[in-house]
């Protein structure tokens, strides 16, 4: 058996790894020129992760030695490049998969100078890699330099008028750094975020000595911290009974940080916490008070040569930063995925991508999708959930083998979406917000409602039940 890898992100190199511990044959096909997938392409001052650097590693291969609460990108960064090299992951740099098409016999892989064939095709692209633009009238007449969050490039600020669109994670990690150092910025905020405190620091010297030597002491942090994270902000962040809580203790931060009671008021949500995804950030509102950084709550009419218009009038700029977001609803593009019949799983995903447990499509035989549609989290480590889906392809791989080529019925499909949109309903997410987790019709298709314990048990084991199998691979 065969198995085609795209990404060479967590997802992909856990799969990786668990697929050379078996010596099952596999490539993975990576665009970029290294490893490391969205910790890799977000390079931007204060890039870095808001969930505990001990929830961030493989359990199979954890780091010990973070040097902060929360860990940095280039410390993320070194990691999954250490394990690529410790397991002799060696994945095709500079190689986009542009298409995938079953033709009968296997999955064809296609990249721009390539075919191959394999029998599995997995997935691991994320969901937030291709970056958002907005189609700004006038963008293009900009005299300046503009770029996205995701596309930094080692570019320095220093001593200009910086504009920075959109209020998320993103910009709310970039926009502390950059304005101690820019001339000015502005800030354009067209909806202002919950934003919770993150109490991060680096570790003390004898903390990280501990953790670092002392057996255990890791595993039984992370298991605490864990349960910790789903016991108390998982029911706060899907709009259970503790919502109300992260509503009072973020309304504390802001008062705490943000002195000035007309400031505060344009960054007051109204809708409810979790309905888009809160930022984790203690460094955000106290850049907003310095003298060189103005919040613009104005839309913006447009962009000119010269800068960003606003209804009052021009606000020059020498850069824009588009702190916009991602496609993250439009899974798999632009990659073209077709079955043996000629089906288009973008066809059948045109009212929103859905996923049998976020891993496979009936129509789609022995394609597996990694952090697929439905399986993000608003509060605990995606490399959790990464984890189980590996373990469950890899229980999908030792079906294929002894029962041929899988794919999962309508029916299973089926009685998993409803239970799904049942379960989505009940959620903060389906209230009135737009987030990145829904479609432009309000289709939820990025989160799972439950806890990342729960979607662990469901996805311990693949059930044969749930799917018919084929002759071949
Ligand atoms: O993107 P976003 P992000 N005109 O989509 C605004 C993860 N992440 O890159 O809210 C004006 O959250 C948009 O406004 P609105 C994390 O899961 C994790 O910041 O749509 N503004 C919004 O303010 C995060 O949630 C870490 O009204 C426009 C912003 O742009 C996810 O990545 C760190 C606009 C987009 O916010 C994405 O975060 C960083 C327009 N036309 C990111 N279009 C960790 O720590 C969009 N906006 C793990």
């Amino acid at each position: 058996m065969r198995v085609a890898i795209v990404g060479a992100g967590f997802g992909g190199l856990c799969m990786a790894v668990k697929l050379t511990r078996s010596g099952i044959p596999h490539v993975v096909f990576e665009k970029g020129a290294g490893v490391g997938g969205t910790w890799r392409d977000n390079t931007y001052p204060g890039a870095g992760c808001d969930i505990p650097s001990h929830l961030y590693s493989y359990s199979f291969d954890p780091y010990c030695d973070w040097s902060r609460r929360y860990p940095g990108q280039p410390e993320i960064l070194a990691y999954l490049e250490m394990i690529a090299a410790k397991h002799g992951i060696r994945p095709r740099f500079g190689t986009e998969v542009t298409e995938l098409a079953h033709d009968g016999a296997g999955w064809l892989v296609v990249t721009p100078g390539s075919v191959e064939r394999f029998d599995v095709v997995v997935t691991a692209v994320g969901q937030l890699n291709r970056p958002h633009v907005p189609d700004i009238a006038g963008a293009g007449s900009f005299a300046g330099d503009a770029f996205h969050s995701a596309r930094w490039a080692g570019r320095d600020l220093t001593g200009q008028r910086v504009a920075v669109i959109g209020t998320g994670s993103s910009a709310a990690q970039l926009i502390p750094p950059v304005a101690e150092t820019a001339g000015h910025v502005d800030v354009y905020q067209r909806t202002p975020n919950w934003v919770l405190p993150k109490a991060d620091a680096e570790f003390a010297p004898l903390t990280r000595a501990m953790f670092r030597w002392v057996p255990g002491a890791h595993r039984a942090y992370r298991r605490w911290f864990f349960g910790y994270v789903e016991k108390t902000l998982w029911p706060a962040l899907v709009g259970g009974w503790s919502t109300d809580l992260v509503r009072q203790k973020a309304l504390a931060h802001l008062r705490r940080q943000v002195p000035d009671p007309g400031l505060r008021r344009a960054l007051t949500p109204g809708y409810p916490p979790g309905c888009k995804r809160v930022v984790f950030d203690s460094l955000f509102y106290p850049a907003l008070t310095r003298p060189n950084v103005d919040l613009v709550t104005e839309p913006i009419v447009r962009i000119a040569p010269e800068g960003v218009e606003t209804p009052s009038g021009l606000r020059r700029a020498d850069t824009i930063v588009y702190a916009t977001g991602f496609h993250s609803t439009e899974f798999l593009l632009p990659m073209t995925v077709t079955n043996a019949d000629g089906r288009d799983l973008h066809d059948q995903w045109k009212d929103g991508a859905e996923a049998y447990l976020g891993l496979a499509a009936p129509g789609f035989p022995n394609l597996f999708f990694l952090y697929g549609p439905n399986t993000n989290l608003g509060h605990n480590s995606i490399v959790y959930m990464l984890e189980a889906q590996v373990r469950y392809v890899m229980g999908c791989l030792d079906l294929i083998a002894r029962r041929g080529r899988m794919e999962v019925t309508e029916g299973a499909m089926s009685a998993y979406t409803s239970a799904l949109n049942r379960a989505l309903a009940a959620t903060v997410w389906s209230r009135d917000c737009h987030s990145w987790y829904k479609t432009a019709d309000g289709k939820i298709t990025n989160n799972w409602p439950r806890t990342a314990r729960e979607y662990r048990r469901i996805t311990r084991r693949p059930r044969p039940g749930a799917y018919k199998f084929g002759a071949g691979r």
